[in-house]
């Protein structure tokens, strides 16, 4: 066991001067087991294109997320308890989740309103699973420390190939042009999805400092969402400044028997459905997942 001063305890509290929210981050202190620290995640393609199939239908792109956000609860589903969430997104109306651990880690289609397993890949002992996304027909999966990721059919989920990248994995998006990867530490890689060669960095701020620990990640018209691991927080950044620009205090979603502060139950899982605009929030063995909006 590993002693961590850490964890966030993140206000929002209006700078009054007109410059905008500032987000104050306190720590708390919080016991984690070292072994299953990982934590990752995933997304979903979103912001990438309409849902209307008529023409003279035209969407509005949504308003960027800011300041402090509120969830307001839509619906709460099952969630198979022992999944170990690494990565989340939704994929053709299904979710779309990568789990962890050494032996126990997959990649799973997951029916969103029983919770049902409608399809599921193994990852080999060796592989610690971690975030995933969806690009075209394939899902890219990222393991925590082999430096190894897996390409699969987004349907079958049978791997077609593998590649390799330098340092951890840990959130994986997709923003319609770029994949978007988070490592651990407060530095988000920019990558491209048909090589997975890195295309650029961007170091991500709350008030001016880095924030480590960005874990599962989500790609939402043009912003990136993250959770912070073994926080009950979410973070929404301006992928070109690495700024944090709104919060989520997800800490109501908080099942009583899933500690945010402990790396086995960790608020981790953020998937958006373009089509409806809502989210799809879950944690490590949670055993629901909450079907949300944010405003
Ligand atoms: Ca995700």
């Amino acid at each position: 066991m590993v002693s961590v001063a850490f964890a966030l305890a993140l206000a929002a509290c209006s700078s009054g001067g007109g410059d905008g929210d500032r987000f104050v981050l306190t720590t708390v202190s919080a016991d984690i087991s070292s072994n299953d620290a990982s934590v990752s995640s995933t997304t979903s393609s979103s912001g990438v294109e309409d849902s209307g199939t008529e023409a003279s239908e035209v969407e509005a792109t949504p308003d960027p997320l800011v300041g402090e956000l509120t969830i307001t609860v839509v619906a709460v589903h099952p969630h198979d308890s022992d999944a170990f969430t690494q990565g989340l997104e939704v994929h053709d109306g299904r979710l779309l989740e990568g789990t962890g651990l050494y032996g126990e880690s997959d990649r799973r289609l997951v029916e969103i309103t029983s919770g049902a397993v409608q399809g599921l890949e193994a990852l080999n002992s060796g592989l610690f699973g971690e975030g995933l996304t969806v690009v075209g027909d394939e899902v890219l999966q990222l393991t925590l420390k082999a430096g190894v990721y897996i390409r699969a059919d987004a349907e079958t989920l049978t791997e077609t190939g593998r590649g390799l990248y330098d340092g951890e994995g840990w959130g994986l998006c997709f923003d319609g042009s770029r994949l978007v990867m988070s490592d651990g530490t407060p530095t988000l890689t920019f990558r491209d999805p048909e090589t997975f060669e890195g295309t650029g960095t961007i170091e991500v701020t709350l008030n001016g400092e880095p924030l480590a620990n960005l874990n599962e990640l989500e790609c939402v018209n043009g912003q990136v969402l993250a959770n912070v691991w073994l926080t009950e927080f979410v973070v929404v950044i301006d992928p070109a400044s690495g700024e944090v620009v709104a919060t989520l205090d997800a800490s109501s979603l908080r099942p009583d028997d899933a500690p945010f502060d402990n790396s086995r139950f960790a608020l981790n899982g953020i998937a958006h459905d373009p089509t409806t605009g809502r989210f799809y929030l879950t944690g490590k063995r949670w055993p629901v997942v909450y079907e949300v909006e944010l405003s």
